[in-house]
């Protein structure tokens, strides 16, 4: 048999029609409309474009092509499909329970070959569940969800977690009707604690995530949940303090003013004849809005009846807090008065956060000066009053919210010693575009520009210089690699965040325009950067790999600084809730600890990030690339200038490319010989003995070549080369030629079970 002669080249036509340097949101569209043409020549079955499982089957893949495909898919209600290693969801807009219900998990879980089914978001779980021991060694795995706000990626990580909780859970735990102290339970809601907090509807997406998180699903040896952990990334705490036109606060507000009773809001002081600055458009209702299941994932989670009180007053204290307007001072060495108005409102404050309204007071309108070992006190101007008072509420909301989940990760950990390994499911916010960009979005695009990296570094790249480094003749495709965009926001020596920091560090008062300047003359060289030549408005703009998006420089050296007034952390210290002191006695060993150098946001940010990225790389990554086909989010719209923009910007025609044209399976000659060795022993010729000693790269090389023989043998009337290609030290192959494997090899183990397919039985 010859497999190791195998040439692939891929289809021509790809790289250079795909307008893969091609930036601008939509202007590629003129382009996929005239197009349509080119889909009737080459597509001439239309009527069964939605028949395409995976998108690596259709002929050719143009940006179009793939376009047409998921258009009909849509159309017909498929809003899964395969796109090669990636699985590309389609949002729906709508609920359709009978996708996800216990009956299709169990199908799912159960099936053998649970890839020969429909495309699913329960394959890709399914399949990293089983990977974690299809290896010698056990393996962690990630699934990297991503796509743009409002895409769908918060929706189907609650789908992989319920479908994990359910799956892994052991039988005697499903059995259980007291769902309370269920660990499966727990982690579902940890999620409903978390998202309230954390989410708020924005233009884009009614529940958008205003943080990021990467949860760890934690098995023991037999593949159940024993418990999991949560990494969150910088919440966008600006919100608490001041929301987009439009948009709204933290949803855990608006469940409060609409969900309390009566006599939870005497408590918290919340009478519906007020009107709450810091809580605009509270008349849109959003079935995010339920009061009780938060209440109720505090239940379960062991947040007791007093520390839900103790929160809640908290949470009652910040909203009065936006209700506190200062009058300019017309003697500046006076400080200035607090309205007429809003003295009601600093009393009811101090008293939900149990502090002085005397000593809160001067905090927000005099601040300390230290000159050498003496402090001095001056007066705040208007502008610093309402910067504080901003601060105060940012930092309280900020470290409750770390609060709640050190409390969750300490409620659903498990014990070091009781689990050995992980499934990671990563939900960050999408990329953001608005009117106006800040500090808030530089990072969360830079977040994903991040993920991005990792995909191409991952599978785009590695994959191709696999073949190479393999000795498979390889033509390669052209992708967008956004390195370059990266050394822009964070390369070093020079790029945004390094100059950002710098200027942040003087300590003088922030100049937008200064930085501009610096961001001008430092980083021109570099073509992600670009400015508008006739806006007055100092900015930049990055031509990230989903689009160009400017950022504002007004107020980002602020938010980058973040700046914590001492007094406030000595007043919250003081505060007579049990809750704030705890959260801030740590804040003083913190700052001992440090002394003064504040780490600025982005430092911080891309710290957390790189410790993410090394996660990462540690485990087997699976991508699902959620689709956002409409930006009204309406049920069932279709909008091709939308879709073929984000299926560029992510870099799935090149990912299907790669698929479609290679071998998206390789293993190693030796785990390959130790786990399908069997086929040869038992196969029908039985004559070939299979040596696990055998240790030679070329002895073991011919030892796969004998199993693929006699598989190809059995199965197959196509060429070996279009199937499998064994190159230096691993051999390659498709996913029909390792299902044909796989099935051999089952078969030959009837009766052996393989313990994580066993067994739908537990359920019953
Ligand atoms: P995102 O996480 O990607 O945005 P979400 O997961 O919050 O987006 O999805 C937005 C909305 O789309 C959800 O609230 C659902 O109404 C709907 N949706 C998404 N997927 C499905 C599905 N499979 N079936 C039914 N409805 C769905 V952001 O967090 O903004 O980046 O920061
Ligand atoms: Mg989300």
């Amino acid at each position: 048999m010859n497999c190791a002669d195998g040439r692939r080249n891929v289809r021509h036509g790809g790289a250079e029609a795909m307008g893969l340097n091609h930036h601008v949101r939509g202007s590629q569209m003129s382009q996929s409309d005239s197009v349509d043409e080119d889909v009737q020549a080459f597509l001439p079955d239309q009527d069964q474009l939605h028949t395409y499982d995976d998108l690596t089957k259709v002929n050719p893949v143009t940006p179009t092509t793939v376009l047409k495909c998921l258009q009909a898919r849509y159309r017909m209600k498929v809003f899964y499909t395969h796109a090669g290693c990636t699985l590309v969801a389609l949002n729906p807009f709508q609920s359709i329970p009978d996708l996800y219900s216990l009956d299709v998990m169990k199908e799912y879980h159960c099936a053998p070959q649970p890839q020969e089914f429909k495309p699913h978001i329960f394959i890709v779980a399914e399949k990293a569940y089983r990977n974690v021991r299809s290896q010698l060694e056990p393996v962690d795995q990630s699934l990297v969800v991503s796509g743009e706000s409002g895409a769908g990626k918060t929706w189907t990580s609650r789908c992989l977690m319920k479908y994990y909780a359910t799956v892994a859970a052991s039988s005697s735990v499903l059995k259980s009707q007291n769902t309370v102290k269920r660990i499966e339970r727990r982690v579902l809601d940890s999620n409903s604690l978390m998202e309230p907090f954390g989410n708020a509807c924005t233009l884009r997406n009614h529940n958008s995530s205003r943080f990021g998180k990467y949860i760890q699903l934690q098995l023991d040896r037999c593949q159940l949940l024993v418990g999991a952990s949560v990494q969150t990334y910088l919440l966008e705490k600006t919100r608490v303090s001041c929301q987009p036109a439009n948009e709204r606060n933290f949803h855990i507000f608006y469940q409060m003013w609409n969900g309390g009773t009566d006599e939870q809001k005497k408590q918290w002081m919340m009478s519906h004849d007020q009107c709450f600055k810091w809580l605009p458009n509270s008349e849109v209702l959003i079935e995010e809005d339920c009061f009780q299941d938060t209440v109720e994932a505090m239940d379960h989670l062991g947040i007791n009846a007093e520390k839900q009180q103790q929160i809640f007053r908290i949470l009652a204290g910040i909203l009065h807090l936006g209700n506190l307007g200062f009058s300019s001072s017309v003697d500046e060495s006076q400080p200035c008065n607090l309205d007429e108005k809003a003295k009601g409102f600093l009393h009811r404050a101090a008293e939900l956060l149990c502090v002085s309204a005397e000593d809160l007071q001067t905090c927000l309108r005099v601040q300390t000066l230290r000159a050498g070992k003496q402090n001095m006190l001056k007066p705040c101007s208007q502008a610093q009053c309402i910067v504080r008072r901003d601060c105060l509420a940012k930092l309280i909301y900020a470290q409750l919210f770390e609060w709640l989940v050190i409390f969750i990760n300490k409620s659903i950990c498990a014990d070091k010693f009781s689990w050995c390994n992980f499934i990671g499911v990563l939900d960050v916010y999408g990329f953001e575009c608005f009117h106006i960009n800040n500090l808030e979005q530089l990072c969360i695009n830079y977040a994903n520009e991040k993920l991005q990296q990792h995909f191409v570094a991952h599978y785009l790249k590695a994959q191709q210089e696999d073949y190479v480094s393999e000795g498979l003749e390889w033509s390669f495709i052209k992708y967008q690699d956004n390195q370059s965009c990266l050394d822009l926001i964070e390369g070093s020596p020079l790029s945004v965040f390094s100059l950002l920091n710098e200027e942040s560090r003087l300590n003088r008062d922030s100049d937008a325009r200064a930085l501009k300047v610096r961001l001008e003359k430092e980083l021109c060289g570099n073509a992600n950067i670009s400015w508008h030549k006739f806006s007055q408005v100092p900015h930049f703009t990055v031509a990230h790999y989903a689009g160009k998006v400017s950022y504002q420089l007004e107020g980002m050296v602020e938010k980058n600084k973040d700046p914590v007034p001492p007094e406030l952390i000595s007043l919250l210290q003081k505060s007579d809730n049990q809750l704030l002191q705890q959260m801030f006695s740590q804040h003083q060993t913190e700052n001992s600890t440090k002394g003064l150098s504040k780490v600025t946001v982005v430092s911080k940010f891309k710290n957390s990030l790189e410790s993410l990225m090394k996660i990462l790389h540690a485990t087997t990554p699976h991508y699902t690339r959620c689709i956002k086909p409409n930006p009204e989010c309406k049920p069932l719209m279709f909008k091709k200038q939308e879709v073929v923009v984000q299926l560029e910007a992510c870099g799935i025609v090149e990912a299907i490319h790669i698929s479609a044209a290679g071998f998206p399976v390789r293993i190693s000659f030796k785990s390959f010989v130790q786990c399908y060795g069997l086929i040869t022993k038992y196969s029908k010729s039985g004559s070939v003995r299979v040596d696990l000693e055998v240790d030679g790269a070329t002895t073991l090389q011919s030892e796969v070549k004998k199993i693929i023989s006699v598989v190809l043998q059995e199965h197959f009337s196509e060429p070996s080369t279009a199937l499998v290609h064994c190159g230096n030290t691993k051999v390659f192959l498709t996913q029909i030629l390792l299902e044909s494997l796989e099935s051999q090899r089952k078969r030959i183990l009837s009766g052996c079970a393989f313990s994580i397919q066993c067994c739908w039985r537990r359920y019953q």
